[in-house]
């Protein structure tokens, strides 16, 4: 999640421009592509919807070209523009409505399909043999809007779809959304926890790791929330606000702990991007002990490691000052080092570092000074 695209990832990464190492799950992707076609507030969903209220079922291809043709057998020859209205006529027949391969088109309607009866099919009814094994015969996704229980299946890539209504995944994706609220409940308070400690030169690599874990957590919830978000296409957009509401800072905030905490000569964007690669690499979060988070850091997988103290290089508390860009933070960290050595410079050496200027060195010196006073932002 984030291997995501959409709301949120787009909200995330303001810090630093680099791409965003999302792994890819081919098999989400492939699904992704069969279902986008027909979420909410497309044309065909409308025409399914159609279908599903006139309870008459349905059996539609995606896709015409020879290998179709020679499975039909019979029906009209139409090639009329596609409406969600003529979709749900053309269904009331018998067979089969097979659309152009973009969807722009009802090409035939009323066609009985004959795939080859070799294909495997775990369907017992005619309409849902036929959507599979034409599926596995032609390579096009086929939908089937079953009469007796107005079950919506897409046939694609070998396997099949349940494609839901959107109130059902309204009903999961909420009580995700509930789960990811207490994260950020959580989050906010050892986020704070941790700065205060920060501050007093007290932290250990427990208080790093708690503030890590609730970002995985929150992660993984969102890349949920995030797939119905999907799959509710203009019946999610409330959703979609809502999730980036919640994780809008979140993919920074990982970026700057690893900053701040990797054990490494180096903190570029390639050494973060090999941190977030091995955080999401790992199991369930909800299954991780602390200690299995220390390894992308640099640390072993010890109980005795979480007691270490660690320091942090300081780039998350300066990057929380106001009115001072990041790129100038950058400088700042190479120079001094440690967030320890940051709250004790002063204006002048602060000044004294390429690109600060008096102003820059003013901001970060008082910034600082509050910081310390109130135990964090
Ligand atoms: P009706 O007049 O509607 O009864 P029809 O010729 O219009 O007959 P349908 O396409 O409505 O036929 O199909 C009705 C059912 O007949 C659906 C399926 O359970 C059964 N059926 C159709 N073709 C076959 C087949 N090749 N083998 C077994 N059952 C079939
Ligand atoms: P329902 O869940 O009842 O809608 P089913 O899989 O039980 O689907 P049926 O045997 O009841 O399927 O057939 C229902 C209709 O499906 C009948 C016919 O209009 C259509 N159908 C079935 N087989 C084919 C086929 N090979 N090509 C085109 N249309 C078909
Ligand atoms: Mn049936």
């Amino acid at each position: 999640l984030l291997g995501l695209a959409g709301p949120v990832r787009a909200a995330a990464d303001t810090v630093e421009s680099t791409d965003n190492p999302a792994v890819s799950d081919n098999s989400d992707d492939a699904r992704w592509d069969v279902l986008a076609r027909l979420v909410p507030g497309t044309q065909l969903r409308d025409g399914i919807d159609r279908i599903l209220r006139g309870r008459t079922g349905g059996l539609i291809v995606l896709g015409y070209d020879d290998r179709v043709e020679n499975i039909c057998d019979g029906g009209f020859e139409l090639d009329i523009e596609f409406a969600p209205t003529r979709l749900r006529e053309l269904s009331k027949m018998d067979g089969a409505v097979v659309l152009c391969t973009d969807g722009a088109r009802i090409v035939r309607a009323n066609v009985h399909l004959v795939p080859d009866p070799a294909l495997p099919t775990v369907e017992s009814g005619t309409r849902h043999k036929a959507a599979e094994r034409t599926a596995a015969h032609t390579g096009y996704p086929v939908v089937s809007v079953s009469r007796s229980t107005g079950i919506i299946t897409v046939y694609a890539n070998g396997t099949r779809y349940l494609v839901q209504e959107s109130p059902t995944i309204l009903t999961g994706a909420n009580q995700a959304m509930a789960t990811l609220q207490r994260y950020r409940a959580r989050l906010d308070e050892v986020t704070r926890r941790l700065s205060a400690l920060e501050i007093d030169d007290s932290a250990t690599l427990r208080d790093v790791l708690v503030v890590v874990h609730c970002l995985e957590l929150m992660r993984r919830t969102a890349g949920e929330i995030d797939q119905a978000v999907l799959e509710l296409g203009v019946d999610g957009r409330q959703l979609a606000l809502q999730l980036a509401e919640l994780v809008a800072d979140t993919e920074n905030l990982r970026r700057l702990l690893i900053r701040d905490y990797l054990v490494a000569e180096q903190v570029g964007a390639p050494q973060v991007d090999r941190a977030l690669a091995r955080l999401d690499a790992l199991a369930e979060p909800d299954l991780l002990e602390l200690a299995d988070l220390a390894p992308p850091l640099g640390y072993p997988a010890t109980i005795e490691a979480l007691d270490t103290p660690v320091d942090p290089r300081g780039y998350r508390l300066l990057a929380e000052i106001p009115r001072v860009p990041f790129r100038r933070v950058e400088p700042l960290v190479d120079v001094f080092g440690t967030l320890r050595a940051l709250l004790d410079a002063t204006q002048t050496e602060l000044e004294a570092v390429h690109g600060i200027s008096p102003a820059t060195a003013r901001r970060i010196r008082e910034g600082l000074s509050r910081l310390a006073a109130n135990g964090g932002f």
